[in-house]
């Protein structure tokens, strides 16, 4: 059963840094419980500076706050749209004098932005491999960029500020932004900003519980010492003070369904979405008014902006069982027949010849069921 209340997902923080042994078992078991893991982004692991992420957001926001017939140019209806490594910036070519068409201005920023994701998914997916006792590439080798095209895509995504937030919550859906789905790919990295929550994801009881945007926020160590709202990211601070923290912000990592069904369901693809926070939440702890610079207010109805690279593997990669007798123990078991199934019966990848999908049909699968594919 679904309902309105919305606890906060208690999702775990995993060290990727070398000095972490258990970093790959730590990192499967998040996977195949919760479906979302937090990744400590320290950018000698991760890749990921503050500052590219940070700019990355500015991009963003200067992006859609250009006009219309700018953005409708690159709209996911065009042809411009959505395909890795050509973004919306990095197809410009086509007009040198639009400023978001200059690839000198833009494009170059946005593909190491994505080779940098790319890297850190790698990192993860060699991670999972380790964990399942297989060759440390089996899936490194079959997300290589440089073998072929895949359905790999780097969202700049923007869910404007609403006037008057709703109020009634999810029973109308009238509090919805994007509404529950999986992703259809291998791992997608979610990169949040404080002060905008909005996330939630389906627990395995049928309840929605918003993802944190600043999960060390919840750590005993930062327990009484001022710290920050793990569900908005932002420092208590008294009225009318914005106070955004600095400190880099973990990175969220969640399984999509092709993960999902290429491991029998072992790793999960978590359905969730984005709402207008609980309007309530400001006002139960006495915070109220607009805050801060109107980006992240704290009552949930402000601008929220995330960006989201979605991996997938190798359009050809041929979606073969997992060689992973811990995978091959979980599917001879009913592979979780409620994971992300349809009337409790798991997906498959096997194609109705008999043959193995590609990730390409797995895709295209998963697009049609979703969509009206013509
Ligand atoms: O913006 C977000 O926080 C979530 C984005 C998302 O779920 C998606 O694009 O699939």
């Amino acid at each position: 059963m679904v309902n309105n209340k919305s606890e906060t997902a208690d999702i775990p923080i995993i060290d990727l840094s070398p000095s972490n042994a258990h970093a790959s078992s730590e990192l499967l078991d998040a996977a195949a419980h919760y479906g979302f893991v937090f990744i400590a982004n320290d950018p000698s692991t991760t890749g990921l500076s503050t500052a590219e992420i940070d700019d990355m957001f500015s991009l963003s926001k200067q992006f859609f706050s250009s006009p219309t017939e700018i953005k409708e140019e690159v709209s996911i209806a065009s042809n411009q749209a959505g395909k890795n490594p050509s973004t919306w910036a990095s197809r410009s070519t086509i007009n040198s004098n639009n400023p978001y068409h200059n690839p000198k201005t833009h494009a170059q920023t946005l593909i190491t932005f994505q080779n940098k994701c790319h890297a850190l998914c790698q990192r993860i997916l060699t991670h999972f491999a380790t964990a399942l006792e297989i060759e440390k590439d089996w899936f490194t080798s079959r997300h290589d960029q440089t073998k072929g095209p895949s359905g790999t895509v780097f969202r700049l995504l923007y869910y404007p500020a609403a006037e008057n937030p709703p109020t009634g919550g999810s029973k109308n859906g009238e509090d919805i932004r994007a509404g529950a789905h999986s992703d259809f790919g291998s791992i997608t990295l979610l990169f949040q900003q404080r002060g905008q929550p909005g996330l939630e994801i389906r627990t395995p009881s049928g309840e929605w519980a918003a993802v944190p945007v600043d999960p060390t926020a919840r750590s005993p160590s930062s327990e009484g010492k001022g710290s920050n709202d793990p569900v908005t990211g932002e420092t208590p601070q008294k009225e009318g003070q914005t106070a955004l923290g600095t400190k880099a912000l973990p990175i969220l990592v969640n399984i999509g369904d092709l993960l999902e069904d290429w491991t029998a369901g072992l790793l999960k693809s978590t359905v969730h979405r984005v709402i207008f926070p609980q309007q309530q939440r400001g006002e139960d702890r006495g915070i109220v008014g607009e805050g801060g610079d109107g980006d992240g207010e704290k009552r949930g109805g402000g601008d929220r902006y995330s960006l989201a690279y979605f991996c997938h593997p190798l359009d050809e990669a041929e979606l073969e069982s997992v060689p992973s007798r811990r995978v091959e123990e979980y599917a001879a078991a009913g592979g979780g027949k409620d994971g992300g199934s349809v009337g409790g019966t798991r997906r498959s990848v096997v194609k109705e010849d008999g043959k193995v999908m590609t990730a390409r049909d797995h895709l295209m699968e998963r697009l049609g069921a979703t969509y009206t594919v013509k």
